[in-house]
């Protein structure tokens, strides 16, 4: 069995980073419920995953989103975040809410759209040297709608000849993450459409680019764990972005709708030596009808119980029952750490830290939801569904 210490330490050191724009109000296409005291800019997100972090102890990093989170003085933010406890972590891009962008941004066949695009790319490294933030994370909305529409390969060489421009301008310890999704908004071809793609991208470009999975982005009944594996085994893995699907990118709370595979997932990380700095636990969910900063407090809990599972699982007689063929008995050593119920492992992890074991009970007292309700007037949106 794993040394218990061993697996609460662990657990104590994970870093599970949330997004600004969860804290924002967010809806479907049809509607966008707004909810009361929700953050009327960046500075009141911060202060919000300040919150998260609080009564987790494990979620120190808010990841942004540019132009959601345009601030005039990147380092004054950081330095706001510093003051809350937190740190500002990874720097998402935005070439998708542009008119210019209706047919592609760093694939469009206008070369002058794609100098725009690269450009909104070399300025997230500019927020990225002011924030000291680590990573970049791309996604493309970028592809087509009807076959001919344009050519799929010249796409390919115009997204290789951006993210070549983007690359060269990471600085030392800088990263470029790039993450692949199905379909939507484009419906016939996406130019990044697959974890294949990415790897292929992110091998010519080099090490500092890695792949990010989304857990949303994928064909129902994907085997997700594989790709991870696999990712894992060629250190291309940069990080992921977590949320549940049950239909397409739902982005709704991770572990709500397969916590299975969440565990799963999270073995072939503990498997794979990804559980590591190098592999980002990032959130991207919306939080739509439900209340926001307990939303987030769960979610983070959800990742935290996959994780103690994986780390739970008897690696020996996983691998004696595999090395004997005893399907069987491989499959219920995997099963008996799936079953085990985490929560009480995880409320002393959470005591030892100095924390309260039960974050949402311990928020929901602290009184925070009703300060911002009656602070914040016209909360802000996240930043589509407008
Ligand atoms: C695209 C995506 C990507 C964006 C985020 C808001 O569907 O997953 O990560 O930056 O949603
Ligand atoms: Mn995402
Ligand atoms: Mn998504």
């Amino acid at each position: 069995m794993p040394d218990q210490s061993a697996v609460k330490a662990a657990l104590a050191a994970q870093k599970i980073e949330t997004p600004s724009w969860a804290y924002g109000n967010s809806g479907t296409r049809f509607k966008v419920f707004a909810q009361q005291g929700v953050p009327r800019d960046p500075w009141e997100k911060l202060a919000d995953a300040a919150q998260v972090h609080a009564f987790t102890g494990v979620a120190p990093t808010v990841a942004l989103h540019i132009p959601w989170d345009k601030v005039e003085d990147y380092g004054k933010l950081a330095a706001f975040a510093r003051e809350q406890g937190i740190a500002l972590g990874a720097i998402n891009s935005n070439t998708f809410q542009d008119d210019d962008y209706k047919l592609g941004s760093i694939c469009h066949p206008d070369a002058a759209i794609r100098r725009k695009a690269v450009d909104h790319l070399l300025e997230c490294v500019d927020i990225m040297d002011a924030t000291g933030s680590r990573d970049l994370k791309l996604w493309f909305a970028d592809g087509t709608n009807y076959p001919g529409q344009d050519d799929l390969r010249a796409r390919q060489d115009r997204l290789a000849e951006g993210l070549a421009k983007v690359y060269a301008r990471l600085g030392d310890g800088q990263r470029m993450l790039l993450e692949y999704k199905l379909f939507e908004p484009a419906f016939y071809a996406t130019d990044v459409p697959d974890w294949g793609t990415a790897y292929a991208h992110c091998l010519k470009l080099g090490e500092k680019a890695q792949v990010v999975v989304d857990t949303g982005h994928h064909a129902p009944g994907t085997n997700i764990e594989f790709i991870v594996a696999t990712l894992l085994r060629e250190n291309k893995l940069g990080g992921f972005d977590f949320n549940s699907r049950f239909y397409a990118d739902d982005d709704l709370m991770v572990g709500a709708a397969d916590p299975f595979q969440l565990f799963r997932i999270m073995y072939e990380v503990v498997r794979g030596g990804g559980y590591t700095d190098q592999v980002a636990f990032m959130l991207d969910q919306c939080h739509n009808i439900e209340a926001k900063i307990p939303a987030i407090i769960r979610s983070v809990m959800n990742v935290q119980e996959a994780t103690a599972k994986a780390l739970l699982v008897d690696r020996d007689a996983l691998s004696a029952a595999q090395r004997s063929g005893d399907v069987l008995e491989a499959n219920a050593v995997l099963m008996d750490a799936y079953n085990t119920d985490v929560r009480p492992l995880l409320a002393e992890v959470r005591k030892e830290m100095g924390l309260d074991p039960d974050p949402i009970a311990a928020y929901r007292r602290s009184g925070w939801t009703e300060k911002i309700v009656e602070e914040r007037v016209g909360g802000q949106q996240a930043g589509w569904g407008a």
